[in-house]
């Protein structure tokens, strides 16, 4: 069904300088105009934003908030058994709206007291450097448009419910937030792409796909996991590893589907002494090292 749709429609600019998000044929948006025409108004305006400006105001449609509101109300359901603590606690302080799609800015108006993080708009994908490294100041970049409304329940393409109802819920926490920054500190402090690929790597399977072991089962703290309420159903009966960072920085993973491949903190102390320590002090060689350590164990 995702075959074709993308991660991150890629965002052109025509000869007359019209903004066009190219959706791919598999998307499911592709051949609804009216969402088209959403999607370059939203890319347009993000594509304008420079740092310091407000993010600017995405009037959304009622089809748009009926979106939010089912998929809001899906995942609270099951996120009351399948989330982890700390991540119901953020969502519990933050309070977002249930019954229409906020604005970033009013997202950042809930968090920034909370934890200092605030967000700013995303026309697309942002460069890996950028998108980590302003985490460490306490910026998120975001996307502003929502799933197309006939596939509600997973994209393969990051949307303002899985930015807000995935993160922004974790960065409400100040144990998240606080590994956030410094996933941006190490993406700032690495120098080759190899390296800022391999943080990111550790990035992915912990903050947008992570899973922790509570008293009462497997708990899901990772966005992209918290924001889907197809792939919520489904991420305890995938391979279930133990939390390694030589593993999650080298294997390969399948952007356009579920994810099949988990890592397993022990506990939000375990994730914090492994990753966040690891994001904290490691540096091109130290990194260099885990990387030759995973592929001789793999040969
Ligand atoms: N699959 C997520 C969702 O349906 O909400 C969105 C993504 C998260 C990470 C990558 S794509
Ligand atoms: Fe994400």
């Amino acid at each position: 069904m995702f075959e074709e749709a993308q991660y991150f429609a890629p965002v052109n600019t025509d000869s007359d300088g019209s903004v066009v998000v190219e959706l791919g044929q598999g998307h499911p948006g592709f051949a609804d105009e009216e969402y088209r025409q959403r999607r370059n108004t939203l890319a347009a305006l993000a594509l304008d934003w420079n740092p310091g400006d407000p993010v600017p105001v995405a009037e959304y449609t009622e089809t748009e908030h009926e979106v939010w509101r089912l998929v809001s109300a899906e995942l609270a359901t099951k996120h009351r058994t399948l989330a982890t603590k700390e991540y119901l606690e953020g969502a519990e302080t933050l309070q977002l709206p249930a019954d229409r799609i906020p604005q970033l800015s009013e997202v950042s108006q809930m968090l920034a007291p909370l934890t200092g993080f605030t967000y700013r708009p995303a026309a697309g994908l942002v460069p890996l450097r950028d998108f980590y490294g302003v985490l460490a100041d306490g910026n998120f970049y975001s996307t502003q448009y929502i799933r197309h409304h006939s596939v509600p329940f997973y994209t393969p393409e990051p949307d303002v419910i899985h930015e807000v109802i995935g993160h922004a819920n974790a960065l409400a926490s100040e144990r998240f937030a606080s590994l956030y920054r410094i996933a941006g500190q190490a993406a700032r402090r690495v120098v080759s792409e190899e390296a800022l690929e391999f943080v990111s790597r550790v990035f992915w399977f912990t903050l947008e796909f992570g899973v922790m072991r509570e008293s009462d089962g497997l708990k899901a703290y990772g966005a992209g996991i918290l924001s889907s309420y197809g792939e919520i159903d489904e991420f305890r009966s995938m391979t279930i590893k133990p939390l390694d960072l030589g593993v999650m920085g080298t294997i390969e993973y399948d952007i356009t589907k579920y994810q099949d491949v988990l890592f397993e903190a022990k506990s939000m102390e375990h994730l914090e002494d492994v990753v966040g320590e690891f994001w904290a002090t490691c540096d091109d060689d130290s990194i260099a090292k885990l990387r030759a350590e995973a592929e001789a164990r793999n040969n």
